[in-house]
């Protein structure tokens, strides 16, 4: 049931800042030190499963594109046959890349079954299966999640749904994909709610659907505890598609959810590039703000086409805008359990089983060469010291009388008035930082 799929076996190396295009890596050089860390360790790069091996390339006016020989169509064996020899060229891809990492949802690796149980049985097969390919090929799970929207059933939602024997359905799955990544040694769990919000409020009753998604959220907290999972849980924020309106809608919303239901503490963030950009953000607002609020986790590193505006999962290519994601990441003390992970999909017309090697060989490369940037910005240190210097009143000693709460609305107008204060503005010197940035990009 083999066959070659790609026609390279000599994994992708670093051939230097000089070398052709599409030759190798010529940024990311994985035990370059940065800050006194791998380059590799910073980045924690991972291949999604999901876009790499089980989307056809279908559009709303098109079908598959791709054909690859594992898909139904193809295939003449059985299910689960397929479902190895999927999995087979996807670690040989991984290896090929030198990717560390992968990330999947259970649909992603198994066939689907006719009921709970069949899902459940066919998930434990491979995950089996995974382990004794991880084993061989030492690549690691970064996260592990459960796809709960592309099932009809799922269609008003999974955990906020009206039914609760969907809600019941949904627990029972995300239970069964927490054990296969604990299994797996997975370093994160993430929850993408793709279709928690609504359509219409003319059939949505929205207190309702929070406090079921935060009852949801703390049985997976309280699991996680229960059978001992070290990984982080995280929650991927998206503003909209596919419901109009999601409850996730940015950082600062799911902070305000995560507070509202006590857990704060326990749950982080996966923030992906096109979703900040969909919410009317920058990612590195995005990245910052989770810094700010302590839920930074992980990241998926993939962008949308900003004259459509859809959530096009492109590969990224943007050096300034993948350098400034890493200053933020690496300025919060980067990485922990997180990591880089694309979330991204090839162009429908790319349909070359290389083209599948060489876009994640471009992206690992962009993101080399942003945090690189990044680490020479921070080791540069000008930008720190105009943020230092900018704050600096905070850090004297009337700054810090009113942060600690020794003044109020009257003591201050009496100081005003008695010490006849007359602040006189400074320039906020953006272009001045812009060129400071330029110099390392
Ligand atoms: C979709 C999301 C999804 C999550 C995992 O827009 O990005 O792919 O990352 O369910
Ligand atoms: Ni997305
Ligand atoms: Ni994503």
């Amino acid at each position: 049931m083999t066959g070659k799929f790609f026609d390279r076996s000599n994994p992708f190396t670093y051939v230097g800042a000089n070398g052709a295009a599409n030759a190798g890596f010529r940024h990311y050089n994985p035990d370059q030190k940065l800050l006194g860390k791998r380059m590799e360790d910073h980045l924690r790069f991972a291949v999604c499963y999901w876009h790499n091996f089980v989307w056809q390339g279908n559009d709303p006016f098109g079908g598959a594109t791709f054909e690859r020989p594992w898909f139904p169509e193809n295939w003449s064996g059985s299910a689960m046959d397929a479902a190895k020899y999927k999995a087979d060229i996807a670690f040989e891809m991984f290896q090929l890349l030198g990717v560390p990492f992968f990330c999947f949802h259970d649909a992603d690796m198994r066939p689907e079954g006719n009921n709970f149980a069949e899902n459940t049985s066919n998930l434990q097969e491979m995950t089996d299966y995974f382990a004794e390919k991880m084993e061989q090929t030492g690549t690691q799970l970064l996260w592990g999640t459960a796809n709960l929207f592309s099932h009809r059933r799922y269609m008003a939602g999974a955990s906020t749904n009206p039914d609760p024997e969907i809600f019941a359905f949904a627990a029972a799955t995300v239970k069964t994909c927490i054990d296969a990544t604990k299994q797996l040694g997975g370093a994160n769990y993430v929850l993408w709610g793709g279709r928690e919000g609504y359509e219409t409020l003319l059939n949505t009753a929205i207190e309702h659907e929070l406090d079921q998604m935060g009852r949801f959220m703390t049985m997976v907290v309280d699991y996680k505890y229960k059978i001992g999972f070290e990984g982080t849980i995280l929650i991927e924020p998206k503003p909209q598609e596919p419901t109009k309106h999601q409850y996730d809608f940015d950082v600062s919303t799911i902070y305000g959810f995560l507070k509202r239901y006590g857990l704060e503490e326990e749950i982080k963030v996966n923030i992906e590039q096109g979703h900040a950009i969909l919410a009317g953000h920058s990612f590195e607002h995005e990245l910052a703000i989770a810094n700010a609020l302590g839920i930074f986790g992980s990241i998926d590193m993939n962008r949308n086409d900003y004259q459509s505006g859809w959530d096009t999962d492109q590969f990224p290519n943007n050096a300034p805008e993948v350098t400034l994601a890493y200053y933020h990441i690496l300025s919060g003390g980067g990485f922990t359990n997180g990591g880089t992970n694309f979330d991204a999909k090839l162009r429908r017309q790319s349909i070359n089983p290389d083209d599948l090697l060489l876009a994640h060989v471009g992206a690992m490369d962009i993101c080399a060469r942003g945090v690189k940037a990044a680490a020479a910005m921070l080791e540069d240190g000008s930008l720190q010291e105009n943020l230092v210097a900018r704050y600096a009143g905070w850090k004297a000693k009337f700054g810090g009388d009113i942060i600690d709460n020794r003044y109020d609305l009257e003591s201050l107008t009496a100081k005003v008035i008695d010490e006849n204060i007359n602040p006189q503005p400074v320039s906020g010197r953006q272009e001045v930082l812009e060129n400071i940035v330029s110099k390392f990009v």
